[in-house]
């Protein structure tokens, strides 16, 4: 059993008794976040189990309420909180019954999650999916319990055609390419001859790490002056980006011009090495970042950063719209990209609202 001293989400069920002193079991109420040990885990979780595999059957006859189980990848950024936050909010004001597990970073604990949303019998199943490859199985297991699974955030690759109903994220090659567009403005602008580019990328094998790559790599590549001179793992976090730029600081030193980042909290971690190393971030060298959290954009407006890519990470309306058709055994389109713009030190800073994230 999985519930070994860790946080999940369960559903409150209100006990009732009726006149014939029978107690039944009102399974409206909210998912509440709970930290309990093995032993309680594993008997709360059975209870749950009991009580509620039959719970679509309701004693007023209603239609039961939407089930949607969301197997989150972490925690790992501002970025991935305010996702977190926007599909928790927009989940409640839909009236959806949200079962949310955090997979702190592990594709096994995003699979275990979906096993057990197949066994709690949800309506339906969404998940952001750390990396690309290893889902067939437990997608096929899904696909022969009937549950329609929504892809969130990031893709996948799968060898086994039509397991999921649809992607609802950012189109994260056109973030690439506006990175990479906005470089060629800079460099024009101040009259480079030669760039020489440091790339600390997001995730290996996800989804916005190859096609952030992609398309900055795509934009870039017809401009002579371009040069990578390396490319390195940061995985997200702001610890890694710090790590990694101290190494890019002492392996090419001062012929850095610019370092392309993959989100925010890398980006946050590698300023302070930068300054440590004797150079002005957003003057000696040139920043650009993506995702667009208020700290960066605070940075932006001060001169460190200086470009921000904007990914959005409200999601969660689209989600649930999407969720609640499936729901319905309604058509869903396959492909939701919101609208995205950039910020940059050609933006009027006067121009860009408070973020939410
Ligand atoms: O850019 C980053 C993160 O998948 C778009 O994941 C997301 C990325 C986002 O944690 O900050």
């Amino acid at each position: 059993m999985l519930y070994a001293s860790r946080c999940f989400y369960v559903r409150m069920v209100k006990v009732k008794e009726n006149e014939s002193g029978k107690v039944r079991f009102d399974v409206r109420g909210k998912y509440q976040k709970m930290r309990l040990g093995k032993r309680w885990g594993i008997l709360l979780a059975a209870a749950l189990l009991l009580l509620t595999g039959c719970g679509n059957d309701r004693e007023d006859g209603a239609q039961p309420e939407l089930l949607l189980g969301f197997s989150q990848i972490g925690s790992e950024s501002a970025w991935r909180i305010g996702n977190t936050k926007d599909i928790e909010e927009q989940a409640s004001a839909y009236g959806v019954s949200l079962m949310l597990e955090n997979a702190n970073q592990k594709q096994e604990n995003q699979i275990d999650a979906i096993r057990r949303f197949i066994a709690y019998k949800v309506d339906v199943i969404a998940f952001s999916p750390i990396v690309e490859e290893g889902w067939d199985n437990v997608l096929r297991e899904a696909k022969e319990a009937g549950i329609p699974v929504i892809l969130v955030d990031r893709d996948i690759s799968t060898e086994t055609e039509g397991l999921t109903t649809c992607l609802i994220g950012a189109d994260f090659y056109a973030e690439g390419v506006m990175a990479g567009e906005y470089l060629i403005r800079k460099a024009d602008a101040l009259g480079l001859e030669q760039v020489n580019i440091v790339e600390i990328t997001g995730t290996e094998n996800s989804t916005p790490m190859r096609q952030r790559q992609a398309g900055f790599l795509d934009a870039i590549s017809g401009d002579e002056r371009m040069c990578v001179l390396e490319s390195i793992d940061g995985d997200f976090l702001k610890s890694r980006g710090a790590e990694c730029m101290r190494y890019l600081l002492e392996t090419y030193g001062e012929d850095i011009d610019v370092v392309y980042s993959h989100n925010d909290e890398m980006t946050l971690g590698a300023l302070p090495e930068i300054e440590s190393a004797g150079f002005v971030p957003g003057s000696d060298m040139i920043i650009i970042s993506i995702d667009g959290g208020q700290e960066a954009i605070d940075v932006l407006k001060s001169g460190k950063i200086n470009c921000v890519v904007e990914c959005t990470p409200k999601l969660g309306k689209e989600l649930m719209e999407t969720a609640l058709k499936l729901k319905a055994g309604e058509p869903v389109e396959a492909l939701i990209h919101p609208t995205e713009e950039i910020f940059t030190d050609e933006t009027d800073p006067q121009s860009i609202g408070p973020r939410g994230y």
